[in-house]
């Protein structure tokens, strides 16, 4: 049987405002992640307006790879990645979004990364828009729900296309584009910048955001192309397979509703254009800024690969009286599957929905494949001599490793690579916390922001070190 390909892209990724820190070091402006306050239990973080004196904002210094990226990637090497997914902090690029020129010192930090990342045989794999666009950009321009916005992204984007040429060759356009078609507060804020007024209609709002940043995605990818042929810029969206609660047909559409409704983002990204059901929905409900040159764009920037997060599955169940429109995010509940066990934060663990997600993208759109996240967030106890032993991570990562292989060796899927999220402990993007850790490297720091930042191996650190050494044929 024909194993994983022998250049798989074996990695781990991060975003650059979850793990740099120096926020506003070397000419960084302020993200929407910088005036993002940490939650707590069940607390959802706080959007603040700029930075409010008294919050914790524990991303400011995060576990501040911005000071020490050499000594880690170093360890990087040690562990045996031959690629790293980071982002771009799009605001060390352009400070505040708009300018008409970068900002040298955010070029040159990128510039000694990349170099240092190749000096030990590793390839960076680029996020441009990973919940970090410029916070002037929401004050200014309310986000992504104005059109201006196309032309800051196309010229940060044309401006580290040029400047990586032959550094970078692996790209995504934006982080998670989708997760914001549930409609959710935190999702709309920081992948579009955008907060809903009560007078508004949130789903307008988000499709009509949605659209820019689509265009956008489609001539960055064009632009890409242009400069570097050699470029693979790929989409990136969150994948959870929804399945139907019961055998009643009625909750096999819904679950089919949601499949499509959660992935009409890559429908046009892969495909140049909107499904037909999105632009009968959209005619019916909504008055939408989208030309017939928007959609000449569209066609003209389809994305190389699919790159996608995995973490969960999901269940729905039809309501009674299930609407027949496709979009009704608010009426959706989730069921708990009763089959799956969960993670200390709740998230449903099935490895096996990772062999139907990358069945599911394969016949949809035929293109090779990139799971750039995938992990357990778990609370990691050191023990009396400082060392994390973490079998649970372990036995995670282990079983859906076993299923991308049996996607790729039974199925034949095309799969490039896979990269788990957060392989060095990093803050959540949900909690903005430290505790709740992905990593196979420890960093000591805490909640309170009190630690020495040291890092050190965890067991899945060896573990997955033989992984890499084997290309998968020791789990
Ligand atoms: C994805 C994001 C990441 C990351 C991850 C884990 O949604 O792309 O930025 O943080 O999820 O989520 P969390 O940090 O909330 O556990």
């Amino acid at each position: 049987m024909a194993g994983l390909r022998k250049d798989f892209l074996w990695g781990g990724a991060v975003a650059a405002n979850q793990l740099e820190g120096g926020f506003q070091d070397g000419g960084k402006g302020l993200s929407v992640a910088d005036v993002m306050a940490a939650g707590a239990n069940g607390v959802e973080r706080e959007i603040t307006d700029g930075i409010v004196a008294g919050k914790n904002y524990p991303n400011h210094e995060a576990i501040d790879f911005y000071h020490r990226y050499k000594d880690d990637v170093k360890l990087f090497a040690d562990l045996g990645l031959n690629c790293f997914r980071t982002s771009i902090a799009w605001t060390r690029i352009f400070p505040n979004g708009d300018e008409t020129e970068p900002n040298e010192a955010g070029l040159q930090f990128y510039d000694d990364l990349f170099d240092e990342l190749h000096k030990y045989g590793i390839e960076p794999v680029i996020t441009l828009s990973h919940f970090e666009m410029p916070y002037h950009l929401v004050k200014t321009y309310g986000g992504w729900r104005s059109r201006k916005l196309i032309d800051f992204y196309v010229r940060y984007a044309t401006t580290v296309f040029k400047r990586f040429k032959g550094k970078v060759h692996y790209w995504m356009t934006f982080n998670e584009i989708n997760n914001q078609t549930g409609l959710n507060k935190f999702a709309l804020f920081t992948n579009s910048g955008i907060l809903v007024r009560p007078d508004e209609d949130a789903a307008e709002v988000m499709y009509q955001a949605g659209h820019y940043e689509v265009v956008a995605s489609a001539l960055a990818v064009q632009i890409g192309h242009e400069i570097d042929p050699t470029n693979q810029i790929g989409c990136m969206v969150a994948m959870g397979p929804t399945y139907p609660a019961t055998t009643d047909p009625k909750d096999a559409l819904k679950a089919m509703r949601e499949m499509q409704r959660n992935y009409w983002f890559a429908d046009v990204q892969v495909k140049g254009k909107y499904p037909s059901w999105l632009v009968q929905y959209q005619k019916a409900h909504f008055n939408l800024d989208i030309t017939l040159e928007d959609l000449d764009v569209l066609k003209q920037g389809t994305v190389d690969y699919i790159g996608f997060s995995y973490y969960a599955s999901h269940v729905v169940k039809a309501s009674e009286n299930e609407p027949v429109s496709y979009v009704d995010p608010l009426h959706t509940k989730g069921v708990a599957n009763d089959k799956l066990e969960r993670s200390d934060w709740g998230w449903e663990i099935d490895p096996i929905g990772l062999r139907v997600a990358l069945n599911w993208f394969a016949e949809r759109y035929d293109k090779p494949m990139f799971i750039v996240e995938n992990g357990l967030g778990a609370i990691d106890t050191p023990d009396a001599a400082g060392h994390v032993h973490d079998p649970y991570r372990i036995d995670y990562l282990k079983k859906h490793i076993e299923q991308m292989k049996l996607a790729v060796e039974v199925d034949g899927v095309d799969l490039m690579g896979y990269t788990p999220w957060g392989f060095i402990d990093l803050v959540s993007a949900g909690t903005g916390q430290m505790d709740k850790r992905y990593g196979m490297i420890y960093v000591d720091k805490n909640d309170a922001g009190e630690g020495s930042l040291e890092r050190s191996k965890k067991d899945s650190f060896y573990w997955y070190r033989n992984v890499i050494k084997t290309n998968g044929e020791e789990l």
